[in-house]
């Protein structure tokens, strides 16, 4: 047997062990040491039961994701859960930490199921773009019934044992030591002669279960799973459930999940999976690298973005010393605050003593000499250089020695900001994303000089305030600001084009963005656009790049704060708005830019190719660290759908090769100033490599 699965007898009670760190995934080893130890338990006439039980850290998470790009090897998931639920002797799981995926088919397949009060289980392989396939879609139904097994598949979220055991997905809560009280559980089992309870010879209860409920239900969850493909599998897997016997509904379970396993979208949401575990791994800063300690955070700006990063700090207890110039603008960043924890209060997400608690941990200040004993200060002001130099020199006087001195710029040169300090190393750029309290991506920006703890620092403590971390070098936007600006640029031109803003739009949102770019710009503001354009030293010589963004700016229609920019908007809806089309033909006519036919193929192309080939320059000039890193900022802060993967991974899932000729085209209709292939991407394209595969 291997060395990942143990078998001994206690008692006459078989307990098998899977041990293989760190989660006890089902990859092959542990799936062969499972049938192995099945049979030997089958076989030993000195165990009447056996416990099924992991050790370290968790109950086994599941199948081992990492296998799914080759084909599966003997023994299959599917066949393993069905001959542990064949075999005539009781086999109880024992659960801790989450049993999720294969691992609670896994459980499922064991006639009974105990759990530690801490445990959860759960079927996440949606968010992998899978189903259920090794019988999670069959089994789950027969215990909680349809709606609720529905419910935890489309989902994918984890429910506590608590939740398992009123839902009939546990049987037993396991006070104390897990292995003992599951022996014990096992013991009685015995003693009343239990027998071995198969789910696949159960009933689903169908009452209330119709046509009906399944198009209810679709239409239910049509918001949240928009353009995915794995939700309507899962939802045919249980329609087959109810409609079909065991095996032939599981016939359907293995197609749809081997649909679900080769699909593009699986292929990008398991990229994303590890892309976003990866990200954390920064070359020469090893885990071990030294931390300074944060037990106190300064935030200078009590404007929504000052006020949002507060927050951040706030939910995990840390007292913030929150500073403004004006008394007055210190008490209306203080409102903002209260008022989106008392919206939190109407919707039950914390009383009103938490309310009090969370302000309290507030120091509000008018005073740079208060932030003197802060460990990480954060400075959240106005987006331009010379006063945020101003704010650094203040920084470097007041604060303590080893105190880390970040800066929120999206855009600016942190070098040229570290610079006016005594001591650049403790400088580093945290680029938080709108709204700051919400937004899992985090921008962590290296400077030249950025000392490697403090870089260790803050990527911890990105994961402690609950953000997706990912350091970027300095440039230009960083990662996300500079390959998001050619995407709208592009989008920008063809408003010149003819193309109206509301279709550019629907194309883009019918591919899986959360909002088109044009809707996004209303969003953020024209204005913010117009401004980080003007002071970016590089930018194009060209009076067409952004054009129409400007002429709006110029008629003081800086999107939804002022009710009118690329839209107008009654109250928060945006109505299409003809004046924008007019502006766009009549600056068009003054550029000599003729309207073209553009179709929605193209409106996506063009915006994504222009997206990816500055990805490809970004990666090259080492401002991100891998191309999959550039995929966990777009995935994560720029409202590009998981199914899609990211920019990178997309442009490897199209072929660089048909990225680099469509670029090509354009360069031939536009000249080179946009459409310059960047030269990774002519390489990789002529090797006929992908961006994951490359290093630098
Ligand atoms: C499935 O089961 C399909 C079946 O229905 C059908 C089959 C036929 N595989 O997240 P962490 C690695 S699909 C491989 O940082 P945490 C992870 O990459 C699966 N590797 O820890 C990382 O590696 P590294 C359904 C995995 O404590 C390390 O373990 N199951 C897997 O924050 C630690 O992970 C899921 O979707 C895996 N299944 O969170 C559950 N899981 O250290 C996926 C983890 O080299 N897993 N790794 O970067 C999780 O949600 C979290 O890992 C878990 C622990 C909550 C378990």
């Amino acid at each position: 047997m291997s060395k990942v699965v143990n078998y001994e007898v206690e008692n006459n009670i078989a307990v098998i062990t899977i041990d293989s760190p760190p989660v006890n995934a089902m990859g092959y080893l542990v799936r062969q040491g499972t049938w192995d130890a099945i049979e030997q338990f089958e076989k030993d006439t000195a165990a009447t039961a056996a416990v099924l039980i992991c050790a370290g850290r968790t109950f086994i998470a599941g199948a081992d994701i990492s296998e799914f790009n080759a084909p599966p090897k003997d023994p299959w998931l599917p066949d393993l859960v069905q001959r542990i639920e064949d075999c005539p002797k009781v086999i109880v799981a024992a659960i801790h930490g989450t049993a999720l995926g294969g691992g609670l088919e896994t459980a499922m397949a064991c006639h009974y199921r105990c759990a530690v009060a801490s445990a959860k289980v759960g079927l996440p392989e949606v968010t992998l773009g899978l189903l259920s396939g090794a019988s999670g879609t069959q089994r789950l139904p027969r215990l909680t019934g349809v709606k609720k097994a529905l419910d935890m598949m489309i989902s994918g979220k984890p429910i506590s044992a608590a939740e398992a055991k009123e839902s009939g997905v546990i049987d037993e809560i396991i006070e104390g030591d897990l292995r003992e009280g599951a022996l014990a559980y096992a013991a009685s089992l015995l003693k009343e002669n239990s027998s071995v309870r198969q789910l696949s010879k159960m009933d689903v209860d169908k009452e209330g279960i119709n046509d009906e409920f399944f198009n209810d239900y679709r239409q239910q969850m049509q918001k949240q799973t928009r353009g995915f493909f794995a939700p309507e599998q899962i939802v045919k897997c249980a329609e087959a459930a109810v409609s079909k016997s065991y095996e032939d509904a599981l016939k359907v379970e293995r197609d749809l999940f081997t649909e679900c396993r080769e699909s593009t979208h699986s292929q990008a949401q398991r990229h994303l999976f590890f892309a976003e575990r990866e990200v954390a791994k920064i070359t020469d800063v090893p885990k071990d690298t030294p931390k300074r300690d944060i037990n106190s955070v300064a935030v200078i700006g009590a404007g929504t973005m000052g006020g949002g990063i507060t927050m951040n700090f706030l939910a995990i207890g840390l007292p913030v010393t929150l500073l403004e110039v004006s008394q007055e603008g210190l008490e209306r960043g203080l409102a903002i605050i209260r008022k989106n924890y008392e919206g939190m209060v109407k919707k039950g997400r914390m009383n009103e003593d938490q309310l009090e608690e969370t302000m309290a941990l507030i120091k509000p200040t008018t005073s740079y000499a208060d932030l003197s004993e802060a460990d990480l200060v954060i400075e959240a002001v106005f987006e331009n250089m010379a006063v945020k130099k101003e704010v650094f020199a203040e920084l470097d006087k007041v604060c303590k020695q080893g105190a880390i001195l970040a800066s929120n710029t999206s855009s600016l040169d942190l070098n040229e900001i570290a610079e006016v300090t005594a001591r650049p190393e403790d400088v580093i750029g945290l680029h938080f994303f709108a709204p700051a309290n919400v937004m899992r991506l985090l921008e962590i920006v290296r400077g030249a000089k950025t000392a490697r703890d403090v870089i260790a620092t803050t990527m911890a403590m990105a994961k402690a305030i609950r953000k997706i971390g990912v350091l970027v070098g300095v440039c230009f936007g960083f990662v996300g600001n500079r390959m998001f600006f050619p995407y709208v640029r592009e989008a920008q031109l063809m408003l010149l084009e003819g193309v109206s803003a509301e279709r550019i739009d629907k194309v883009a949102f019918d591919w899986g963005m959360a909002m088109g770019p044009n809707s996004v710009v209303d969003l953020s503001g024209l204005d913010v656009f117009n401004k980080l354009n003007s002071e970016w030293a590089d930018r194009p010589d060209d009076p067409a790049y952004y054009r129409v963004c400007s002429v709006l700016c110029e008629m003081e229609r800086y999107g939804q704060k002022t009710g009118r920019g690329m839209y107008i908007y009654e109250g928060r809806k945006a109505v299409a708005d003809e004046e924008v089309s007019e502006i766009a033909a009549r600056e068009a006519k003054a550029l000599g830019i003729e309207a073209r036919e553009v179709s929605d193929e193209e409106i996506m192309e063009r915006m994504m190719c222009a997206m990816i080939n500055e990805g490809a320059l970004v990666l090259e000039e080492g401002i991100a660290q891998r191309s999959s890193d550039i995929d966990v900022v777009f995935a994560n802060g720029y409202g590009m759908p998981r199914f899609r993967g990211g920019p990178m991974i997309y442009a490897d899932t199209l072929g660089l090769d048909n990225v680099y000729q469509a670029i090509n085209k354009y360069r031939e209709r536009y000249g080179d100033l946009y459409w310059t292939p960047a030269p990774l991407l002519e390489q990789l394209a002529k090797e006929g490599k992908t961006f994951s595969e490359w290093k630098k």
